[in-house]
């Protein structure tokens, strides 16, 4: 059995012939025209980057090497007894586009847990975050700090060559991956609970150790619910503003750690991944407002007073998306297997039956349907992980595998530093006078 680099290294050559034959024959062919609209509407539509991982269809939503999240569901390995797909396995499914043995998958894990340890001094820094700071400033500073041991940095400063670059990114990457559960736990305990963190096991996969690193890890149904989460929201394509960010930076070279702690700080924004937080906090103000169990009338007169207050409604909406989010589905579908009686489900789902009519009445939103986030955060609140300031960290863990996929696949394939042109106002006004 082939570890994950060596299955790499057999299929970087020919990748990079393909990129060679796909740009002599289709490099000077254009997509289409760009409008001035593109530039100032935050460039929605505009074909700017390659991403292999996963391509994002309008109205399918995500595919990972192209397979649907139900296809991944079916094909990746499950742990024993358990019947979700191991993130482990997305991760290699991202980088080769091939489907893992079971065996491949455990030594992922153990090579994972192995690496888990996080240095001394990080582990400082995050112990001396006031709790008041936001996990995912923590999160991002810890994650920015482990650049301390990039084995990329040490070896660009030793001057290796570029076609060794693949290599040191892999090792960074594979380092980042495992030691994210360390500094998750770890701002989670802080922040949440007593500071005291169990160790890794290394006979546990991923998600069972961060599970355990929550203090959840008895909980074989909150395991289960971390890798169908991790799973489903390693990868949107490239163009999102974390996978976009990692990857801009990541193009000026700057290694595996601090390009995605530059994600991170995206991520953490309201549009996009904190949008998790921000539809819990919704849910419990609502619940607040207009009680429990309230009628739809009620909910409706609710959802329109967030909207004529100049808000938008968190977790609905999408840059592409023009369907429900597929990852909506794969967590109700979850929710309804373990959790179907529980109110706050019950909530999210007479949301759902009443946002997309008002979106669509208010007539602002171009996709009135539900995004990843409208469901995350009730199954968490479910099994207890009731802090919702967390819950975009959660999110990043996932993200790093969908980023650093990339990040070793630019490095591979010697991706130019990214620079595109900007315009003034006033250059676009003298260019287009007499057109
Ligand atoms: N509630 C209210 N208004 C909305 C919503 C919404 N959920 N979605 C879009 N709009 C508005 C949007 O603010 C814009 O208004 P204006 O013209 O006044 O600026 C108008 O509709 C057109 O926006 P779109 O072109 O439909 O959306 P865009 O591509 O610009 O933005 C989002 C996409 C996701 C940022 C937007 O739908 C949104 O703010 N959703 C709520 C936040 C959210 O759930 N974000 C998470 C996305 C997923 N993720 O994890 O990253
Ligand atoms: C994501 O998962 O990154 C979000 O759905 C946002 C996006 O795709 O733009």
């Amino acid at each position: 059995q082939l570890t994950l680099k060596e299955r790499l290294a057999e299929l970087i050559p020919a990748e990079i012939e393909k990129v060679k034959a796909i740009r002599a024959e289709h490099g000077k062919k254009a997509f289409g025209p760009v409008t001035v609209d593109q530039l100032y509407g935050g460039m929605r539509g505009l074909p700017a980057l390659i991403w292999d991982g996963s391509v994002l269809d309008p109205e399918e939503g995500i595919r990972f090497r192209g397979k649907s999240i139900d296809e991944c569901k079916k094909l990746l390995p499950a742990a024993p007894g358990g019947s979700e797909p191991l993130p482990e396995g997305l991760f290699w499914l991202l980088l080769t586009g091939e489907i893992p043995s079971k065996e491949q998958v455990t030594e992922l894990s153990r090579d994972w847990a192995a690496r888990a340890e996080i240095p001394d001094f990080v582990k400082e820094i995050i112990d001396r975050c006031p709790p008041t700071l936001h996990p995912m400033s923590q999160f991002s500073m810890a994650v920015t700090a482990l650049n301390h041991d990039s084995a990329f940095a040490k070896a660009y400063q030793d001057g290796v060559s570029k076609k060794e670059y693949w290599g040191y990114t892999f090792e960074d990457s594979m380092d980042l991956i495992a030691k994210l559960p360390n500094i998750a736990g770890r701002i989670y305990r802080n922040v949440f609970g007593d500071g005291k963190l169990p160790a890794i096991d290394s006979t546990k996969d991923y998600s069972a150790n961060l599970a355990n690193l929550l203090g959840f890890g008895d909980n074989e149904a909150f395991v289960e619910l971390l890798r169908l989460y991790i799973t489903i929201h390693t990868d949107h394509e490239g163009g999102n503003v974390s996978a976009h960010t990692g990857k801009l930076v990541g193009s000026a070279l700057s290694d595996p750690f601090l390009a995605f702690g530059a994600s991170l700080n995206g991520l953490a924004g309201p549009l996009h991944g904190l949008a998790n937080q921000e539809v819990l906090l919704w849910l419990r103000k609502m619940q607040s407002q207009i009680g429990e169990n309230a009628t739809d009338d009620a909910v409706k007169s609710y959802v329109w007073s967030t909207l004529k207050s100049g808000q938008v409604v968190p977790g609905y909406g999408h840059a592409v998306l023009r369907k429900t989010d597929p990852r909506y589905t794969a967590q109700r579908e979850f929710a309804l297997k373990n959790l179907s009686h529980d109110p706050l489900f019950k909530l999210v789902g007479q949301i759902y039956d009443i946002v997309p009519n008002i979106l669509l009445e208010a007539g602002k939103a171009k996709n009135p349907w539900p995004n990843v986030d409208a469901h995350s955060g009730v199954l968490l609140t479910h099994y207890g992980l009731d802090q919702m300031q967390f819950y975009t960290v959660l999110f990043g863990v996932s993200r790093a595998f969908g980023v650093a996929a990339q990040l070793i696949w630019d490095r591979a394939l010697g991706a130019p530093l990214e620079r595109p042109k900007s315009y003034s106002s006033e250059a676009i006004q003298k260019m287009f006078k007499d057109r």
